[in-house]
């Protein structure tokens, strides 16, 4: 093929590939546009990030010729009287060679930690990226030549955290905003008749700009963290405005209630109204109680935001983790705060309390990501959190008892320590309240976590149980005798303990649950019994509700639910044995409870009431109690749960109970 040709063919093939690539970048900017659900749904799941107030302020670390600025360090240039001029000198000697954006998404991550919020701009106005919009920044105004917006994010892109950025609206460096203000650049916020009237070309041909680079030269990002929206010059005109703006270029992100101005002091949440913003930003305080809107809570690990060695004023690993619990229980996300120094090395007391909190997260993240808020009132010896099916108690004063009083509302399947999943915590009632028995020892002197699983409230029943069983079930043959044994753990234990019962008379089918009280087994009588279409069914029941698994019921309300039962069987033509409760002096799992009498009073009132209905009673109560109305020791696997002995008595008494139900009419 000659050369020319060959040259021409080279051309079009480059051509087309150019055009492909444009059209690619093209196509990457159409991004689709997530609902707000979806669009938030990994923030709400994060739960905990990293705040990274970095800038030239960290040079001086709040002080200026030996004073020290009260507060924050990054507030230097206002709180020590700055000039422009003066504060520019910083920038110059910004070189911060120490910064390694690896190491720091790495020291987030490892303290389980989801995103990261670094100051692009702070209130000095001195940006930490390549902008083109100004030059009071880092690629032109310092030796370090280095974009470190561009370095963090993409090294929290190579580590799976979520990049975002802050960015004060207040800009004590620009001509059009509060650059004019020195000595008090601040001087806008109490007195919010000091304004520029340039401010508005300020926030269109300098902010919103510099956002949109930011926005749009470092990939996704996650959150807008505005901040210094309470100056007079700021409306809420130009926040909603903004919001749209920022939305517009990135679709998918989130911005926080700053850009507007509804944001009512360190409260951080909104005053009614109409406001943008995604999340209320409470600081350095945590609400009261749970708040059900979206909000994340800013807390400085000592008493500044930006570096200052002077400060040592250090909350403890153990206060910081119990404040993550204590938001997350409430519903919140918690943005710890880090002040790198002037070199870009994090303070050794914060990388000590990122690696504390990074054991504990490690242990117990679940207790935290993607919870929901506690429904339940606080304890007074820590927090809930919950997911579906699960609650986690969080335990921030271990009981010198061992003895952990839950939320009664609580419905407790079992029970163990999130560290230890093999560990079974017995949970016991006493005076009605529920308690779960621990070790002497708390497994984690921060916050012990106490995994909760739940009796799942849609299958409160436990209809699921059988389902497969009874599906497998076929009709009973014509002539056959088929019986249904309808109860708790003393009828469910039969089949373990003394399965030859069941073997020897295949038509006796076993329906117990452990635990259930008479109103779970009244709700799957349906399909437990009447549906297996038996010729008799055996209801033994009452000794959970003595025990107050339900919590608090009556013995009439006791008896009635089995006499319901009974009456359900009656309409159906089923044939019904009542059974006695089983005498029992204690319950383990409900020690408060004394039952001895309760159960003898219950047991006259279903014989009386099979007698009045012509049912059979079948009196186990008589053949198994001792002389203390308990269950006979020999008769026991505990005070309550028949062992084999115990069933050969009980299978006998059935049988004949059974024999004669079937002869009546
Ligand atoms: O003035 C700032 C302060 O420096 C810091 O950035 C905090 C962080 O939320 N916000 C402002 C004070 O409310």
């Amino acid at each position: 093929m000659k050369i020319k040709a060959l040259q021409k063919l080279c051309l079009l093939l480059l051509a087309v590939l150019l055009s492909a690539n444009i059209g690619y970048a093209q196509t990457d900017t159409k991004v689709k546009k997530l609902s707000d659900d979806d669009r938030m749904a990994w923030w709400r799941d994060s739960k905990f990030g990293m705040f990274i107030h970095w800038g030239v302020y960290s040079i001086p670390g709040g002080e200026r010729d030996g004073k020290i600025c009260g507060g924050g360090a990054e507030w230097i240039m206002d709180k020590l009287d700055y000039t422009i001029e003066e504060y520019e000198k910083f920038p110059a000697m910004f070189n911060p060679v120490k910064f390694n954006a690896d190491e720091w998404v790495s020291m987030a991550k490892n303290a389980g930690m989801k995103y990261i919020v670094i100051t692009s701009k702070h209130h000095d106005g001195f940006g930490l990226w390549d902008s083109k919009v100004s030059d009071y920044d880092i690629m032109d105004s310092s030796p370090f030549k280095r974009d470190i917006i561009k370095e963090l994010s993409e090294a929290c892109k190579k580590q799976g955290i979520i990049f975002c950025f802050y960015h004060s609206i207040t800009d004590w460096h620009h001509p059009q905003a509060q650059g004019n203000l020195f000595p008090n650049y601040n001087a806008g916020q109490k007195d919010q008749t000091v304004v520029n009237p340039e401010f508005p070309k300020y926030y269109k041909n300098y902010l919103k700009p510099q956002v949109k680079e930011l926005l749009t030269n470092y990939g996704d990002i996650g959150v807008v963290w505005f901040d210094g929206e309470w100056i007079g010059d700021y409306t809420t005109e130009m926040g909603k405005e903004f919001y749209d703006f920022i939305r517009e270029i990135q679709p998918n992100t989130i911005v926080n209630n700053r850009v507007d101005k509804g944001r009512k002091g360190m409260d951080g949440m909104d005053t009614e109204g109409n406001f943008a913003g995604d999340f209320g930003t409470p600081e350095q305080e945590i609400p009261a109680t749970g708040i059900d809107s979206d909000w994340e809570s800013c807390m400085t690990m000592n008493g500044s935001w930006g570096y200052k060695p002077s400060d040592h004023n250090w909350k403890s690993s153990k206060k910081l983790i119990q404040n993550l619990v204590d938001i997350v229980s409430k519903g919140g996300n918690f943005l710890l705060n880090i002040g790198p120094d002037g070199l870009g090395q994090f303070p050794p007391e914060s990388i000590e309390r990122l690696e504390a909190m990074g054991t504990w997260t490690r242990v117990n993240g679940e207790s935290v990501y993607g919870t929901k808020a506690s429904p339940y009132a606080r304890p007074d010896w820590g927090r809930y959190t919950k997911k579906e099916g699960v609650v986690y108690a969080h335990v921030f004063d271990w009981p010198t008892d061992g003895k952990l009083v839950i939320n009664s509302d609580i419905k407790i399947k079992k029970a163990s320590l999130l560290m230890d999943p093999k560990s079974k915590l017995k949970t016991t009632l006493v005076n009605g309240q529920l308690v779960i028995n621990l070790p002497k020892q708390a497994p984690d002197a921060n916050v012990s976590v106490i995994k909760i699983k739940l009796l799942s409230n849609d299958d409160w029943a436990n209809l699921k149980r059988f389902k497969k069983a009874n599906a497998k079930l076929k009709a009973p043959a014509k002539k056959e005798n088929r019986v249904v044994f309808m109860g708790n753990s003393i009828t469910q234990n039969w089949t373990r303990e003394h399965g030859v019962f069941f073997k020897k008379n295949p038509s006796y089918i076993n329906r117990g649950i452990s635990g259930q009280t008479t109103s779970q087994m009244l709700l799957r009588f349906r399909q437990d019994v009447i549906d297996l279409k038996p010729k008799v069914v055996v209801i033994c029941a009452g000794t959970n509700d003595l025990a107050g698994n339900g919590g608090p019921i009556s013995a009439d309300d006791i008896v009635k639910n089995i006499c319901s039962m009974a009456e359900l069987a009656k309409a159906n033509n089923i044939k019904t044995v009542l059974a006695s409760i089983l005498p029992a002096s204690s319950y383990s799992w409900s020690p408060s409870i004394k039952p001895a009498d309760a159960i003898i009073a219950i047991n006259k009132q279903i014989k009386a009431y099979a007698k009045a209905n012509d049912l059979v009673y079948l009196d186990y109560y008589t053949s198994m109690v001792n002389e203390t109305k308990g269950l006979k020791k020999e008769l026991g696997r505990d005070t309550v749960h028949p062992n084999v002995k115990g069933y050969e008595i009980m299978g006998p008494l059935a049988k004949e109970a059974i024999k004669i139900a079937l002869k009546k009419k």
